[in-house]
């Protein structure tokens, strides 16, 4: 799957036959192309290659896979097309990177910090590699956090987390918004620099934000990108990147060349997001789009929150506390009895709550993970 993203045939693509004209790697997601297996990754259908007669193109424009396709227009895929990563196959994709002298772009997602801070991208990191840790999001954080604060506090975490180096540097950053990209581009061409190297490999958890930064980066500003290709595909469902696509660019205040990779997400199996793995709106819904605003409650003994249908939060012992959600503004917070949480009947008739309560029963069921106690 590795290798670099190329365009479909050059020449007069009119008279060539359209096996001939599939490109390697699908532009969006880095999977390899084929028109074999419509459900299989990677799928193009060679009618999709043939130059439009009307259109009078002469080369066929760049395609992407059908599932990037779907996602990209439709915001839907297949259950098939959800491509969930194991720890071995991201490890066997993954491996030329342990043995290269490289930077590695270590990405972090605010919303869910502790399970996107894994171990695997530093153990991945060979001994001459830099690693910087870039948090990504920061768009969503509430207007009163200090992000002065927030960068100290990540540098204390990413020393609790078990990395098996120091980063070289930490950023915070939204690639969607823009926020941070530059300083982190001036940091990046120097720690390139320093380790004496010009390949980049941006990892992370699944949905952390990897291709959103390198699309960003094709953008241009403040570098230039110096190949011409369609962005990458993005979106809310983890493991939409199956393989590593290469930009090359270059820093628009230094010249300097790097060629940044985008990698396939690591599958963290307590990522919120995988409760939805069902549907796809309701990956959508439960990713914030505004600013996080804390809903507060005060719970008491025997009282629960709801999170939408997928966390409850009950008081079982203790004294009454105050608890506040930041969560997207389309899942609903609420608070019920917490004997009632666990009846089935209470759960089957609350259709106030987004995404639905009668989910819950089979997450929890299947993995124990939807419900927390709070003591
Ligand atoms: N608010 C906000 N959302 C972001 C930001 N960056 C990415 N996202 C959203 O996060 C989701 C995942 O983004 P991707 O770029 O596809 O994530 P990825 O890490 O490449 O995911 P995989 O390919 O599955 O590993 C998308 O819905 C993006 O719109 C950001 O800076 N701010
Ligand atoms: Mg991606």
């Amino acid at each position: 799957m590795t290798g670099e993203s190329t365009s479909p045939g050059s020449g007069n693509a009119e008279h060539q036959e359209p096996q001939a004209l599939l490109p390697t790697l699908c532009p969006g997601c880095g999977a390899s192309i084929q028109s074999a297996d419509p459900e299989g990754p990677g799928y193009l259908p060679t009618r999709a290659l043939e130059p439009k007669k009307h259109s009078g193109e002469k080369t066929p424009p760049q395609r992407v896979c059908q599932r990037c396709f779907q996602l990209t227009h439709y915001s839907k895929m297949s259950q098939k097309g959800l491509r969930l990563m194991s720890p071995e196959q991201f490890r066997e994709v993954l491996a030329p990177v342990a043995s290269k002298r490289a930077t590695i772009v270590c990405m972090l997602d605010i919303l869910d910090l502790s399970n996107s801070m894994l171990k695997e991208v530093s153990q991945l990191a060979s001994a001459q590699s830099r690693i910087l840790v870039v948090l990504n999001k920061v768009d969503l954080l509430p207007s009163s956090v200090k992000l002065g604060h927030v960068t100290q506090w990540l540098w204390k975490q990413c020393a609790l987390s078990g990395m098996r180096r120091r980063p070289s540097g930490v950023h915070l950053i939204s690639a969607e918004k823009g926020l941070g990209i530059r300083g982190f581009i001036e940091d990046l061409t120097r720690t390139s620099r320093e380790a004496r190297t010009d390949h980049v490999y941006v990892m992370g958890a699944a949905n952390v934000g990897k291709s959103t930064l390198l699309n960003r980066f094709l953008r241009g500003h403040p570098v230039k990108n110096l190949k011409t290709t369609r962005e990458l595909t993005t979106s809310a469902v983890p493991g939409t990147t199956l393989g590593m696509l290469q930009l090359p660019l270059k820093n628009a205040a230094t010249g300097e060349r790097i060629v940044v990779v985008d990698t396939p997400g690591i599958v963290e199996p307590r990522r919120v997001n995988l409760l939805c793995l069902n549907d796809i709106a309701e990956m959508k819904g439960i990713l914030p789009k505004r600013r996080l605003q804390g809903v507060t409650y005060r719970l008491e003994l025997g009282k629960s929150m709801w999170l939408g249908g997928l966390v409850n939060i009950a008081l079982v012992e203790g004294k009454p506390w105050f608890f506040t959600a930041y969560v997207s503004e389309r899942v609903t917070v609420h608070v019920s009895d917490a004997d009632k949480a666990l009846n089935e009947a209470y759960r089957a008739q609350s259709c106030e709550s987004w995404p639905p309560l009668a989910r819950w029963p089979a997450h929890a069921a299947r993995d124990g993970r939807a419900s927390s106690h709070a003591h």
